[in-house]
């Protein structure tokens, strides 16, 4: 086996201690007893309790969690029961290929998993971390655990698993493009662009992108200075090098796009979700984050290449900030933007 360097390429570690949240905050609000159902496929539909599940075979796995929005968090140790224990005791039906995982939320949150994979991958059904009971906030009582998968495999408060002979797309992976095999170490983040070459030099050339759905559009090098991205749906999308001065970026979501070497002088980012986004290099002077999402993104190239010039970001005290968002970076970004801002 070759050795390979312990994080997925593209991920950052998160500041230590810090366990950032991600997604739904909470629950639905309920009065019923927590507990896990299993049903579709299966011989034996059943229902466990949390007391239930506690007395099924218990497991610990250390695993490391990989964000699709780039950040990542070493060794947690996770308590509870195999996915392939709980499923014996409802006996699988030979016809489910697919298990899809529910969440008691009220957008009835959901993620699936081809069940070969979801066995072999070790997923398990977690009701503590750290030898604590799960913090609500990250899933508690019960949530999936999906080691070796980017985290949105990991579905927080789990309430229902359905075994499925076809696969049914979860929430992520519909409705932002989530790719559905999630390998970190391929960087399986999103699916590819649904829009055609034609769309896509059209749009570029109206440079009026609000309201639109963009997701991984590919805007290298192009002139868009005073783009009109008004609450534009731009994850992964690529402005690597663009001439951006005066953008209009607010309430879009620029979840993992790429701004490396972009020249944003004045753009508004305000109320944007720019969770994972690349600004590595990009001229960022009179650009206003106020309101933004910056959890896991980058400012200052981490591993910049041997004899390359250093990539960081052009910041002074021109470009707005909330103090308190830069404590959503990684330690190295955190430092590197109080450094270089005003
Ligand atoms: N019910 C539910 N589970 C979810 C999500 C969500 O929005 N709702 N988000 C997923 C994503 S994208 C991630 S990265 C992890 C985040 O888990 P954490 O908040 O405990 O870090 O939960 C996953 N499971
Ligand atoms: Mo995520």
């Amino acid at each position: 086996m070759t050795d390979r360097p312990r994080l997925p390429p593209g991920q950052q570690i998160a500041a230590p201690g810090k366990w950032p949240i991600v997604g739904e905050r909470q629950a639905a609000p309920s009065d019923e007893p927590w507990s896990v159902a299993v049903a579709g496929l299966v011989e034996r539909p059943r229902c466990w309790s949390l007391e239930e599940l506690r007395m099924l075979p218990w497991t610990e796995q250390t695993i490391d969690i990989h964000c699709v929005t780039r950040w990542s968090k070493f060794d947690v140790r996770f308590g509870g029961v195999l996915l392939a224990d709980l499923l014996a005791g409802a006996a699988v039906r030979s016809t489910a290929g697919f298990a899809s995982f529910v969440a008691r939320s009220t957008r009835k949150h959901s993620t699936s998993l081809a069940l070969a994979e979801a066995l072999s991958a070790g997923a398990m059904i977690a009701l503590e971390a750290d030898g604590e009971p799960l913090p609500r906030q990250h899933g508690g009582p019960v949530r999936l655990v999906t080691p070796g998968r980017y985290f949105y495999k990991s579905l927080k408060w789990l309430e229902r698993i359905e075994l499925l002979a076809e696969d049914r797309l979860g929430y992520w992976e519909a409705e932002a493009g989530y790719h559905n095999a999630a390998d970190p170490w391929r960087e399986q983040r999103f699916l590819a662009s649904t829009l055609s070459r034609q769309e896509m030099r059209d749009v570029l050339a109206r440079r009026d992108f609000a309201g639109r759905d963009l997701r991984s559009l590919d805007a290298t090098g192009h002139q868009l200075h005073g783009l009109d991205a008004n609450g534009s749906l731009l994850r992964n999308a690529d402005f690597s090098r663009a001439s951006l001065c005066n953008a209009n970026f607010r309430r879009a979501n620029l979840s993992g796009a790429h701004f490396v070497r972009a020249d944003l002088r004045d753009a508004s980012f305000c109320d944007a979700d720019a969770e994972g986004a690349d600004f590595a290099a990009a001229d960022l002077r009179g650009a206003d984050f106020r309101g933004a999402s910056l959890v896991g993104a980058t400012f200052v190239s981490p591993s910049p290449e041997p004899g390359a010039s250093p990539a960081a970001a052009r910041i002074d005290a021109t470009t707005h900030f909330d103090a308190r968002s830069l404590d959503d970076l990684t330690p190295e970004q955190a430092a590197f933007v109080r450094q270089v801002w005003k």
